[in-house]
């Protein structure tokens, strides 16, 4: 049995890198904790608050924002937090190197139904400034909240996943997930088909045609509306994920956010072997403007990801 402290103790990365992975991994253990009885401690009503998106921010987005800061203050490697529900970023007062960018609480529109959420995070050179591209991570990951608690996480190389046991530890329970290259499941919100753009719509009604359509091939649709259940189904098995640019969305630039959402699944799918696009260039490319930016994703299975790469080509 592989444990967290194991597996990191084995890789070629910095001591100091390593502990921002145990701190995450520590929040996420509480955050889970926390989620696990919000129902019955009453933490699932609306705070009455927005955040910096104008959305309602529940009780457990702060809660799991408050956890993840607190931890953070305790590992002096860290220096800086962004997340999605503070305006601004955090500085704190030490040398560390490292900035962590976080939703703490993705897909928290899930709670009340008890559906998987999660907590993503993406780590970089703090040295190097706030408005980094993807590529320039470090490591990345979530935790995926759901009948397990799974810790998915990457310095580049390998995307493993670990469970959490009973003991409050999490093992290596997949030492390299590996995204197949063909797939034929496709998970996007059907209900904003209007608001595509040509190739979107191309793609999608490509899928639908099935064996005797230009894909030649039956797909299945799947959409969770929690972006770590989604994306983790597809590191697990394949597929593609999109949240395009669409003419509702265009003016705030995409639905997601590049830092905290983008980024790291990005990273992730690409150390399984799969690809990343906003449809015009790697989502690893993008080089920020703002810490909240929000940007067009499509990722998953690198066939999959190809085919909606050549329908942005076409115009
Ligand atoms: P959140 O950060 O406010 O939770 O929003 C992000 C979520 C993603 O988890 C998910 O993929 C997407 O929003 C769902 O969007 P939609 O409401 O269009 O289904
Ligand atoms: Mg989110």
């Amino acid at each position: 049995m592989t444990t967290l402290p194991d597996w990191l103790a084995a890789q070629s990365v910095d001591a100091k890198l390593a502990s921002v992975m145990t701190t995450m991994a520590a929040a996420s253990i509480e955050i889970a904790a926390v989620l696990r009885l919000a129902a019955i401690t009453g933490q699932t009503g609306l705070a009455g608050h927005t955040n910096v998106q104008g959305e309602d921010q529940k009780p457990l987005d702060i809660i799991s924002n408050d956890i993840v800061l607190q931890h953070i203050r305790q590992n002096p490697a860290i220096s800086v937090l962004v997340s999605e529900e503070l305006d601004e970023p955090v500085h704190i007062e030490n040398q560390g190197a490292y900035l962590v960018a976080t939703d703490p609480l993705d897909g928290s529109s899930n709670l009340d139904v008890n559906v998987t959420v999660g907590t993503i995070f993406s780590i970089l050179d703090a040295r190097k400034g706030l408005l980094q591209p993807g590529s320039a991570q470090l490591g990345a990951g979530y935790a995926a909240y759901g009948p397990a608690t799974s810790l998915v996480i990457t310095f580049g190389p390998v995307a493993a996943v670990f469970t959490l046991n009973d003991d409050g530890e999490f093992v290596l329970t997949t030492e390299q997930l590996s995204v197949p290259q063909a797939s034929a499941e496709y998970a996007i919100n059907t209900a904003r088909e209007r608001f595509w753009d040509a190739a979107t719509k191309g793609y999608v009604a490509e899928s639908v045609a099935g064996e005797t359509g230009p894909a030649g091939k039956r797909h299945n649709m799947r959409w969770i509306g929690s972006m770590v259940a989604d994306v983790h189904r597809i590191l697990v098995r394949g597929g593609i994920f999109l949240y395009p640019l669409d003419s509702e969305t265009i003016s705030k630039g995409g639905r997601l956010r590049l830092l905290y959402e983008a980024n790291p699944m990005a990273l992730l799918v690409a150390a399984a072997g799969g690809r990343s696009t906003t449809g015009r260039q790697s989502v690893l490319d993008v080089v920020p403007t703002d810490i909240h930016q929000r940007v067009p994703v499509v990722l998953g299975s690198a066939e999959e990801v190809a085919r909606v790469e050549a329908w942005y080509a076409k115009g």
